[in-house]
């Protein structure tokens, strides 16, 4: 007997691929429900060669339910997490909501699995930013071998991270600009179409956005306390997949024949890294795709033991729904969950 999934925010941009990647993971569920806001009770959406019609989140009853892959936002998490959780179903949560709770575990399969263990607490997992997520997948690997100290990271972000109203500002913008017509930002603070902006969620006291905070708070939490991270998060007019450049400084020493060595064997990460016109990978290629990729690794001679490199991954993927689902795979795999229509 397989599994009752449910996803929640399945209208979405990370919905949809979530219903994608279970169905084409072959994902052991026997049931797959959609769920979304009461605006989209009885559309439908795709799964596999299937449609599900949506249903309404607010009452949906989760007592046969075993895992809720959910990506509403962090509102609605705060608001259904709990509750899901009380009734035995394992959430696993791709909003901010519940990331630095310390009864939380934050995972990334490639990066830190044994901290799956502490879920029963609050029956949440928590599913990191896409920007950390592809991040850490690249980091690890040579923290293992060189011990990180500090990473610089410019993030290069697309607006599918914005959700689906950030593909739709791109689109008419990009028309709008075509045709002559006037061009309206409502999502996005500053027109996006041919142009960057230097901005991503809220602004904190220190003048860092909550976007740049969370790149560094959930890299501490999932790899190491003492990495020191800074970063600068910038949205840029691509649909899909974020890119980063990222500097980084170790304790011990790394060249970058060792470090592209070491990743080639990485799991999750893809090293595309030729030195000729092309030879890279940029976030266009990502799309669709699961790798993490890496690129133009070099060493950075202004530092002791220093290198910089550029990462990138289809943000919608790796980025959230491909990560929550290998989230649901590994509890799977340690036997950490058992369907519940089995169990009675
Ligand atoms: P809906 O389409 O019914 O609004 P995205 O991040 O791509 O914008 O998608 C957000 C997802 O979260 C959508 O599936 C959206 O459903 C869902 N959502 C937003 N608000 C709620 C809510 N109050 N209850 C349930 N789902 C919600
Ligand atoms: C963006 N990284 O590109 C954001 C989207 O905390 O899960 C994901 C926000 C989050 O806008």
């Amino acid at each position: 007997m397989g599994f009752k999934i449910a996803v929640a925010g399945a209208t979405g941009n990370v919905g949809r691929e979530m219903l994608n990647i279970l169905s084409e993971r072959g994902f052991p569920a026997d049931e797959v429900v959609a769920l979304a806001s009461a605006r989209s009770q009885g559309t439908e959406v795709s799964f596999g060669d299937k449609t599900l019609k949506v249903q309404n989140l607010e009452n949906y009853d989760f007592s046969d339910t075993d895992i809720c892959l959910m990506s509403a936002g962090g509102t609605v998490s705060q608001k259904y997490s709990p509750k899901i959780g009380a009734q035995g179903c394992v959430v696993i949560d791709n909003s901010s909501a519940w990331r630095y709770d310390a009864e939380v575990p934050l995972i990334v399969p490639e990066v830190n699995p044994d901290a799956i263990a502490g879920f029963s607490k609050k029956n949440i997992i928590a599913n990191p930013n896409c920007s950390t997520a592809q991040l850490v997948v690249a980091l690890k690997p040579l923290h293992d071998r060189a011990t990180i100290k500090r990473v610089v990271v410019s993030t290069y972000q697309s607006v599918s991270g914005a959700g689906k109203e950030g593909m739709d500002e791109l689109f008419q913008q990009t028309r709008a600009v075509f045709v002559a017509d006037p061009v309206e930002s409502k999502k996005f603070t500053k027109r996006i179409a041919f142009n960057v902006i230097p901005h991503i969620d809220n602004f904190m006291e220190d003048g860092y956005t909550k976007e740049e905070w969370k790149v560094l708070a959930e890299t501490k939490k999932m790899l190491d306390p003492k990495i020191k991270v800074t970063c600068t998060a910038v949205r840029v007019p691509v649909f899909i997949g974020h890119s980063e450049s990222v500097n980084i400084e170790f304790e011990k020493e790394i060249t970058a024949d060792e470090a592209r060595e070491i990743l080639r064997e990485a799991p999750g990460c893809q090293v595309i890294d030729k030195h000729e016109n092309g030879g890279y990978i940029t976030p266009y290629e990502s799309a669709g795709e699961d790798a993490t990729y890496i690129s133009r690794i070099r060493e950075d001679a202004t530092v002791e033991n220093g290198l910089n490199m550029w990462v990138v991954s289809d943000n919608l993927r790796k980025g959230a729904a491909l990560n929550a689902i290998q989230i649901a795979e590994l509890l799977v795999a340690r036997g950490l969950i058992k369907a519940k229509k089995q169990a009675a």
